[in-house]
């Protein structure tokens, strides 16, 4: 069912079993943490060094998702979990092995996945590595069991591509965040359009660096959420300090019909390292948001992030409450 509810602006299906806390008494945070976290520990699986970075849809009235491992060869991969309730997840101890006739189509390394519904089938795009340079690999999947491979999106180097939930003006649509092939000490997020989903072009600048806790880099987090006030992008931002980067979430709103346009900007962070989990890990100071749960009759979300690039933590807010500090925060 989807429709237009009259208690939230989100346009989308409703999703009545959507993981939730209400906020915590005296809190003035507009997204705030699950009491339970961080809710997959990093050895939730055997060969797993650390569980991040993961993203989640709701599926067959439950939850599925691609969650990263990193193993503990040190090397990043995708595996399959479920979930009854999007809190306590089953993730599969084997790496998703993707299906594809193409032998120039490899998959070496795999991370910082992203899922999302798009018309018929979810598809999966991810940071993929082809001969140890990154950019976007994709993949579709109907049943969390086969994923079918398709070519690389975009040409080396790139990380964080991010498909929008349907298309608009007659085309596919994805953000992403090019890159080096090392720790970037850059990164705005780009616009892209596609006929078929293979051939990208139009390419449109969206955002850049802005002055304080996104000044280094920053890259789109969740699949956009469409709303009536436009397309509501979670994206992560970073800040450099003589001990490294911080990692934190923002949100945008993008303009509906033409998402390079930049309508508000929050000027604050929602979410930033606080928790022990969030401050100490593989690599301290991390909050990495990657997927989002959205309820349209209620207006509920439900933040998934990576902490610390060692486990996942939930976050919660009311999408009315979030992009109204959006826009009473907004600098452009
Ligand atoms: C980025 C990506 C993320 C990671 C983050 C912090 O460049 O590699 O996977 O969470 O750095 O280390």
């Amino acid at each position: 069912m989807t429709q237009k509810s009259k208690k939230s602006t989100i346009v989308g299906p409703a999703l009545p079993n959507i993981p939730w806390q209400d906020k915590p008494a005296g809190c003035t945070d507009v997204v705030w943490r699950y009491s339970r976290n961080p809710i997959i520990p990093r050895d939730a699986i055997p060969c797993a060094n650390s569980i991040f970075n993961s993203a989640v849809v709701p599926f067959k009235r439950e939850f599925a998702g691609v969650f990263r491992v990193d193993s503990k060869a040190g090397m990043s991969n995708l595996h399959t979990g479920r979930s009854r309730d999007g809190l306590t997840w089953d993730i599969e101890p084997e790496p998703i092995r993707f299906a594809t006739g193409v032998k120039e189509l490899p998959f070496e390394y795999g991370y910082d996945p992203r899922v999302v519904w798009l018309e018929d089938r979810y598809y999966v795009t991810w940071c993929n590595g082809i001969h140890w340079d990154p950019t976007i690999g994709a993949a579709w999947t109907k049943d969390f069991k086969t994923y079918h491979q398709l070519e690389n999106l975009l040409l080396p180097c790139n990380r964080n591509g991010v498909l929008f939930p349907r298309k608009i003006g007659g085309k596919y649509a994805m953000l992403s965040r090019p890159s080096d092939a090392g720790h970037t000490p850059f990164g705005s997020i780009y616009y892209s359009q596609s006929p078929d989903l293979t051939y990208w072009g139009k390419h449109r600048f969206v955002m850049g660096p802005r002055a304080g806790w996104q000044r280094v880099k920053i890259g789109p987090g969740p699949a956009p959420i469409e709303t009536t006030e436009g397309w509501l992008m979670i994206y992560h931002g970073v800040w450099n300090s003589c001990f490294g980067g911080k990692y934190s979430a923002g949100a945008a709103l993008l303009d509906i019909d033409k998402p390079w346009n930049v309508r508000y900007r929050t000027s604050q962070y929602l979410v930033t390292p606080r928790e022990s989990w969030e401050l100490t890990g593989d690599v301290p100071n991390v909050v990495f948001p990657v997927a989002t749960l959205a309820d349209a009759q209620t207006g509920r979300l439900a933040i998934y992030y990576g902490a610390a690039d060692t486990v996942v933590g939930l976050a919660f807010a009311q999408v009315d409450e979030l992009i109204a500090f959006v826009k009473k925060n907004s600098a452009l």
